[in-house]
């Protein structure tokens, strides 16, 4: 008999992966006769020093919904982690095995204990093990319920290093809250990326000591023409910690060289002569490019990634460089070859859109983001390619597919309908980054990026609608091996999610639910 099936048919319930985590654990084993489990009032977290922190954020879910205290220990010699506890082993000696971000889990009526080399790899262990849980644990008052983990033993892995979200913070503004919130979503798939599209023709979001007219003029609106907003460097660097601390990198995009109308109407100097110096906020792309030629525009760009740079602590600088359609096309693949080659010489790994590929002067290592569609439609594969040649590696973010403001179907209120759209939440999971781009080595391929471009999105539950649930299939791709992934058994471990997104307080998108099956 399997344990606790929430009332569902015990031979419906042994079709699907016994322990209904998200993404698919490399290797799962229940343990049918052994006892759950069981969380009580006496209970306490085993953890190291350096296991702290990890044991701080497990804490910070753990004690809200059941009430208990849930101290955290440090083991000292002869104290042994009771039936009741949850230990956290950091064990380096397990790197060869478990990698950078890999662990073991363990939970029996014995107690419950995660291993990893890494505090990152304790911290995806318990993003598994708060799933094992019942949903009520994602609450943040005291709940009355029998908090039981099926006895269960993972060793899990990931199969690409790069496992990413994207944030349109240009189109509409998203507060410090709004982008922290976001990262506590992402993370319970195990999403270790952030990209933060900072800048767009609607709006520059981060700040730049010396460049005071581009949050004064250029974050002063956005789509449909609000108000705007932008990051201090204190907020920026609040970002930054906050992601940090949940083993998020961020990646922070300015958007060059077109795509730059807000920086345009701060300073006019920098835009092609004779075009618009005005801020804008329609939702059209392509008709903005910054001036190739201008030595101003050299030396805003100096500035702005020295800045950027150091506000970042990750290793990534994006320099978007997508439909460019005003930049004369002969001057487009030298300007990517100075952009980049500046980025490098401010101490970051340049990223750009699959259009950078035009340019034969990438900087070495230059990474490519793919966004054309899961079959290539247009020239994304050649474009792509190039990175290829030039020794760089491809993030996956095929538009189609992975585009987290694409419609769901007719009636969603909110989005976009391009992209081959709509996007069903089988279709953002039912594709394979190893068939998108025949010919390219597995190791260049450093793994996929859900973007949330946010013309049509304006609130958190905009976010959490069109993220929810076709992020959580993204980010199966991106740990899951493709071996051990279909879509009949994440379609069924997401019903059984549906519980746990409402006692997170995401309203996520549900599908029809006879549609794929
Ligand atoms: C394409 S493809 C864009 C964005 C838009 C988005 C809307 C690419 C790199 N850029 O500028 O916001 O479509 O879905």
């Amino acid at each position: 008999m399997l344990p606790c099936l929430d009332g569902r048919n015990p031979t419906e319930e042994v079709r699907m992966s016994p322990t209904r985590i998200i993404p698919q654990p490399t290797e799962q084993r229940i343990a049918g006769s052994a006892a759950p489990f069981t969380l009580i009032v006496s209970s306490r977290i085993l953890a190291t020093d350096a296991a702290a922190s990890v044991a701080g954020y497990l804490a910070g879910i753990l004690r809200p919904s059941t009430g208990y205290p849930l101290p955290i220990v440090s083991p000292v010699d002869g104290d042994v982690a009771g039936p009741a506890d949850i230990a956290l082993h950091l064990d380096l000696a397990d790197s060869s095995s478990l990698g950078a971000e890999g662990y073991t889990l363990a939970t029996s009526e014995a107690g419950a204990s995660i291993t990893a080399a890494t505090p990152a790899g304790l911290f995806y262990g318990v993003q598994s093990f708060r799933q094992l849980l019942p949903p009520e644990v994602e609450k943040h008052s005291v709940q009355s319920v029998a908090w039981q983990a099926t006895s269960a033993t993972l060793t899990d892995r990931p199969r690409f290093a790069w496992r990413g979200a994207m944030l349109d913070v240009a189109r509409h503004f998203f507060s410090v809250p709004a982008v922290k919130r976001y990262i506590d979503e992402i993370v319970l798939f195990k999403i270790n990326t952030l990209h933060l599209h900072l800048t767009d023709d609607q709006g520059w979001r981060i700040s730049i000591p010396g460049r005071q007219e581009l949050t004064g003029i250029g974050a002063s609106t956005a789509v449909g023409g609000g108000s705007g907003g932008f990051y201090t460097e204190e907020d920026f660097a609040s970002i930054v910690r906050y992601a940090a601390d949940r083993f998020v990198t961020i990646v922070p995009e300015i958007d060059v060289p077109g795509h730059t109308q807000a920086a345009i109407a701060a300073y006019p100097e920098i835009g092609l002569p004779g075009s618009s110096t005005a801020v804008y906020t329609g939702m059209e792309v392509g008709f903005s490019s910054l001036d190739v030629h201008a030595d101003a525009t050299w030396q805003f760009l100096d500035d702005v990634f020295r800045s950027v740079a150091s506000q970042t602590p990750g290793p990534y600088l994006h320099i978007g460089g997508d439909e460019s359609h005003t930049t004369p096309p002969e001057e487009f693949p030298e300007f990517i070859a100075r952009a980049t080659a500046l980025v490098a010489a401010h101490g970051k790994i340049p990223i750009a859109w699959h259009e950078a590929g035009r340019s034969e002067g990438l900087a070495p290592g230059t990474i490519g983001q793919y966004w054309d569609y899961a079959t290539p439609e247009r020239n994304g594969a050649e474009l792509a390619a190039s990175f290829i040649e030039q020794g760089g590696s491809i993030i996956f973010s095929p538009a189609d597919v992975s585009y987290l403001d694409i419609t769901y179907d007719e009636s969603t209120p909110i989005g976009q309908a391009w992209a081959g759209g709509p996007t069903t939440v089988q279709s953002a999971y039912e594709w394979e980054p190893t068939d998108v781009l025949l010919g390219v080595p597995e190791d260049r391929m450093l793994g996929v990026e859900a973007p949330l471009w946010t013309e049509t999105v304006v609130t958190s539950a905009d976010i959490d609608y069109l993220a929810f649930p076709r992020l959580a299939a993204v980010a199966e791709i991106g740990w899951s091996n493709k071996d051990n992934r279909t879509w009949a058994d994440f379609s069924a471990r997401l019903a059984l999610w549906d519980p746990r997104f409402t006692a997170l307080g995401i309203a996520a998108h549900r599908d029809d639910p006879t549609a794929g099956l």
